[in-house]
């Protein structure tokens, strides 16, 4: 065992810039937070380095590991937040499911959930305090290496995208399978998204135990269904996960900032504003005044540049960013892009998307 798997003591060092986490509240801050999702990952040479040749998923079990990831964007750019490097898939994991990482395809699962009689294969009964004790190591291990420079988001993925994974056996533009437990078997799919739920919100609490100091539940695959589906089998879930993490959190005086992002799920805009989120991420695919109007101040909103407008000349990326501001005003906002970073993207270009939104948000406050 690396020296730093072992636990360290919770003292954590003071937070020097808490600028995310008051904007995730609606507090005044001194620019626009900005971080990217996907930050960790191919595009920059020295993550492809410290991942070559190594499995997926063992990096994913080394807390050294994943904390080396996290760390990397972090001295190269400004950010105003790191994110734990781990994977969604880590629960399906947990609950005994075969997931590999073939490289050229991504995420795989040999057997995946076919009829409803498979979710008796599943362990049910998680103890997430063994199977996932390693990303909360990582966690720990983490916030301790940052030394208080940025706040530290936990996350993980919302039930129906990770029951999803689990009946796709990978990634699928369709869904169609999974799409059809929904229409041919609710209840069983209603009996897996229950189970995904208790587990996560354990997995939640246990990343604030260990230091997490935001978190973020990506429901990514909420495009594939319609609205009626959508209010039938990923909200009331997304609502349960944060009103129980919340409400277990007050019990010892803890107040953690919950972000959700449900990918190409603008038809629930209204709804995930009241669902107990202090945050809702965005896709670039919804206008940002629209996004204020349909939500009226209730939450702060993170997001939402396309991916793609990375690939840019940098003097086009800060007119892009000035009008993302524009549209969404300077408070209760957190920049980022509408989904993660591509691996061919230019890290420079990374670079200048971050100064731009402290730059432009910096005139746009001292205007005020
Ligand atoms: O070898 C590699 O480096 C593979 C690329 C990669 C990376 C960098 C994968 C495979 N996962 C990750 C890390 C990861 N995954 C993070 C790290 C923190 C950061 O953002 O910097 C996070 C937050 C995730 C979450 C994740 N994994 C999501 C939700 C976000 C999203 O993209 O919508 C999803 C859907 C996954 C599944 C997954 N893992 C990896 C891939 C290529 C995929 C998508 C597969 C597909 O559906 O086609």
């Amino acid at each position: 065992m690396d020296k730093d798997d072992l636990i360290l003591p919770k003292d954590f060092p003071k937070l020097k810039n808490d600028a995310f986490l008051l904007a995730c509240r609606g507090q005044e801050t001194p620019h626009v937070p900005v971080w990217c999702m996907r930050q960790a990952g191919r595009y920059l040479p020295e993550f492809r380095e410290s991942r070559a040749g190594k499995d997926f998923f063992a990096t994913c079990r080394s807390p050294a590991a994943c904390c080396e990831l996290t760390l990397q964007p972090l001295r190269r750019f400004p950010f105003d937040a790191a994110i734990i490097f781990s994977d969604i898939l880590v629960i399906p994991q947990a609950m005994g499911m075969d997931v590999q990482m073939v490289a050229g395809k991504g995420p795989t699962f040999p057997e995946p959930l076919k009829e409803p009689e498979d979710l008796l294969l599943l362990q049910s009964k998680v103890d997430v305090n063994k199977e996932l004790d390693y990303v909360f190591k990582a966690i720990t291990l983490t916030r301790h290496k940052l030394e208080g420079k940025v706040p530290l988001i936990g996350f993980t993925g919302a039930p129906w995208t990770l029951m999803a994974y689990m009946i796709e056996g990978g990634g699928s533009t369709t869904q169609s399978k999974a799409k059809r437990w929904l229409y041919r078997h609710p209840e069983a799919s209603h009996q897996l998204l229950k189970m995904l739920t208790d587990i996560i919100v354990e997995y939640l609490l246990g990343q604030v135990a260990a230091g997490a100091q935001a978190l973020q539940v990506f429901e990514s695959h909420a495009g594939c269904l319609g609205p009626a589906e959508f209010q039938e089998f990923s909200l009331p879930y997304l609502r349960d996960i944060a009103r129980k993490v919340k409400d277990q959190l007050k019990v010892s005086g803890q107040d953690v900032p919950m972000i959700v992002f449900a990918k190409d799920g603008h038809y629930g805009l209204e709804d995930l504003s009241q669902s107990h989120y202090e945050v809702v991420g965005l896709d670039w695919t919804i206008d940002p005044r629209s996004a204020r109007e349909r939500t009226g101040g209730k939450v702060s909103l993170q997001g939402n540049m396309d991916p793609c407008a990375l690939y840019a000349p940098k003097e086009r990326i800060y007119e892009i960013v000035k009008k993302m501001l524009e549209g969404f005003g300077t408070r209760g906002y957190i920049a980022n892009l509408g989904h993660g970073l591509y691996p061919d993207m230019d890290p420079e270009n990374v670079g200048a998307f971050v100064e731009a939104v402290h730059a432009h948000s910096r005139h746009l406050l001292n205007l005020k």
